[in-house]
């Protein structure tokens, strides 16, 4: 029952005892009490609105204090994001540096690998030509020895002189000949002697010079082994037992040189001999 209603029922009684004062005064009491009622009602109405007012306030405070948080939260997740972006364009950025660091390295290896190959072939080339030059020392050291002995030697012996044998004979029988004559068949070991003797030669003869001992071993009369050999192409041949040395003087004979003149003949042979003393 509303308060409307309360009124008119009650205006209603008040029309209805209108009669009587007793009731009149019963009815007055009663409006009251209605009343009163009545604002008992406003009241909680009001108590309970205003509950719901304040449940509200707090669920509206909480619910922006709640947003609030979640605003902060979602503000730090996009600081963190904006902080991994950076750090990601950072490592893109430093793993970009450092591709080209790699690249510019690699081609620095290959151009040094280049160059210590290079390095290698000339090495190994000089070190190819270092062993030719120090074969040569060697050998130069070797014929600088082997003149020094000769050049004591001749010191030794006095003044050298060479002879030839004025008649025909065997290799043996031209050796006696210059061995009677306190001398020897010639012994030839160097260029500048071979040169000498071939320019005073004007016919073929013997020189000191044999392997009648040893086919193939060529040995001088000092019994020294030949080392350097003034041959004529193609000898020696020991074509026909052929195993005692001529110095041969044929000039118009192709591949004849001063120092490629000798020749292998059979030591029964006559012709003359070329001493030394
Ligand atoms: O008389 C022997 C002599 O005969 C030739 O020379 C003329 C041979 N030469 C060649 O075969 C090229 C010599 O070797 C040989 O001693
Ligand atoms: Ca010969």
């Amino acid at each position: 029952m509303d308060s409307e209603d309360i009124y008119e029922n009650a205006g209603r009684r008040d029309i209805k005892n209108t009669t009587g004062a007793q009731t009149q005064s019963h009815g007055r009491d009663e409006a009251k009490d209605l009343k009163h009622r009545g604002s008992r009602c406003l009241v909680l109405i009001s108590v309970g609105l205003g509950l719901i007012c304040v449940l509200l306030l707090v669920f509206i405070i909480l619910l922006n204090i709640t947003i609030t948080a979640e605003r902060d939260m979602i503000k730090s997740y996009k600081n963190t994001v904006e902080e991994f972006n950076q750090t990601i364009n950072s490592l893109q950025h430093n793993h970009t540096d450092l591709t080209q660091k790699n690249l510019e390295l690699e081609t620095k290896v290959k151009d040094l690998t280049a160059e210590k190959n290079q390095l290698q072939r000339d090495f190994d080339s000089l070190n190819k030509k270092n062993l030719v030059l120090e074969t040569r020392v060697n050998d130069l050291t070797a014929e600088k020895s082997q003149l020094q002995r000769d050049f004591d030697s001749l010191n030794q012996k006095g003044p050298v002189c060479f002879f030839m044998s004025t008649e025909l004979k065997s290799w043996s029988d031209s050796r006696q000949y210059c061995r009677d004559r306190g001398a020897d068949l010639v012994i030839i070991n160097t260029e500048e002697k071979q040169k000498f003797i071939s320019s005073l030669v004007s016919e073929k003869v013997w020189i000191g010079l044999s392997d009648r001992e040893t086919e193939g071993v060529m040995k001088w009369v000092d019994n020294s082994t030949l080392k350097q050999g003034f041959w004529l192409k193609g000898e020696p041949n020991n074509a026909n037992n052929e195993d005692c040395i001529e110095m041969n003087f044929n000039r118009g004979k192709p591949g004849w040189s001063p120092l490629n003149s000798w020749n292998d003949l059979p030591c029964s042979e006559k012709k003359k001999g070329i001493c030394e003393k």
